[in-house]
């Protein structure tokens, strides 16, 4: 199997909330600020950082973890936040790597987080209901995990699976999905330096709402990808069911790669509104959420809109 190595991604410098919001204020000065940030010191330079977050402040811790989707807890926006810390256990928490690998095993979250390089990940977060936010992520980089598992050549994806426990996650006691919660990424997805593993936001442990204490993140997919609460992972050649695909498949793909072009059955995706902007103003949904750059070589030659 032919495993694509990108060049590394430098993590951004640990930076706390305030300094980011003191980034946010700076940049709500407008072009001509911005512009200046070109040429910014080394205490702005983390606005211009390699996975393509320029001129997007992050969203506020506040945002970040009050306006959620957490099926698992309710289906508005703020029942997450008010329901995961309330019955979600996130200690002790073990994740299962198997499937086809050479080193499958259980692992204890704490011990996960200290055999791995935790990295600050500044990226943009686009949900398939157009809005959006940046969050400035920590977490281990997705590739370091499934190099230690060691893979076998047929392995061709890599499964997730959420915790199944209606005692803690009660939205599991309505058929709203088919739980647990799935979801899969092709091996060499899987594999890129972008995607993490989410263990914290702003230097803080993940909330429960967030997906605490591990959960995925694939910026340059539709916010349903990245998966919450993650008690398995699995190596496979078949590609693997996922939860939003499964409820309705005519309206959520395997690869739901962000693409302004290809409409949502019920709407547009070209679109987006940004948690914390006015509630009128609209940005421009980007090819893979700004990411192209980064990841348009994975998805050379196929019909990304038959393939969304
Ligand atoms: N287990 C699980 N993971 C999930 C979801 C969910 O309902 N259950 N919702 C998804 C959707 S639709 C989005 S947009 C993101 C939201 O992540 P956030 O609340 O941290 O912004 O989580 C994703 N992961
Ligand atoms: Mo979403």
């Amino acid at each position: 199997m032919l495993i694509r190595r990108p060049d590394d991604i430098p993590s951004s410098e640990i930076t706390p909330e305030r300094d980011y919001l003191d980034r946010r204020r700076f940049l709500g000065l407008g072009a001509a600020a911005a512009a200046l940030a070109v040429v910014a010191p080394a205490s702005l330079a983390a606005c211009a950082d390699a996975e393509g977050a320029q001129a997007d402040a992050p969203n506020t811790w506040d945002e970040i973890t009050s306006y959620n989707n957490f099926y698992e807890f309710g289906t508005g926006k703020s029942d997450p936040a008010e329901n995961a810390p309330k019955t979600l256990k996130t200690r002790p928490w073990t994740v299962r790597i198997d499937g086809l690998c050479a080193r499958p095993g259980q692992y204890a979250f704490d011990d996960l987080v200290r055999q791995n390089r935790i990295q600050s990940r500044t990226y943009r977060f686009r949900c398939v209901e157009a809005w959006s936010m940046v969050v400035p992520w920590n977490g281990i980089p997705l590739r370091d995990m499934i190099a230690r598992a060691q893979p076998q050549p047929s392995a061709k994806y890599v499964e997730f699976t959420t915790l199944m426990d209606p005692e803690q996650m009660p939205g599991q006691r309505r058929r709203v999905l088919d739980w647990p919660y799935v979801e899969g990424l092709r091996m060499d997805e899987a594999m890129h330096p972008l995607a993490l593993l989410a263990t914290g936001i702003y230097n803080r442990p993940l909330p429960a709402q967030n997906g605490a204490p591990l959960r995925l993140v694939v910026p340059w997919k539709y916010g349903f990808k990245s998966i919450k609460s993650v008690v398995r992972i699995r190596f496979t050649a078949q590609q693997p069911a996922t939860a939003w695909n499964v409820s309705a498949p005519g309206e959520y793909g395997f690869f739901a790669n962000v693409n302004p072009e290809v409409d949502h059955p019920r709407w547009s995706q070209a679109r987006e509104r940004r948690i914390g902007d006015g509630w009128f103003r609209r940005r421009d949904t980007l090819p893979f959420n700004g990411y192209a750059e980064q990841v348009a070589a994975l998805y050379r030659g196929m019909d990304l809109r038959r393939y969304y």
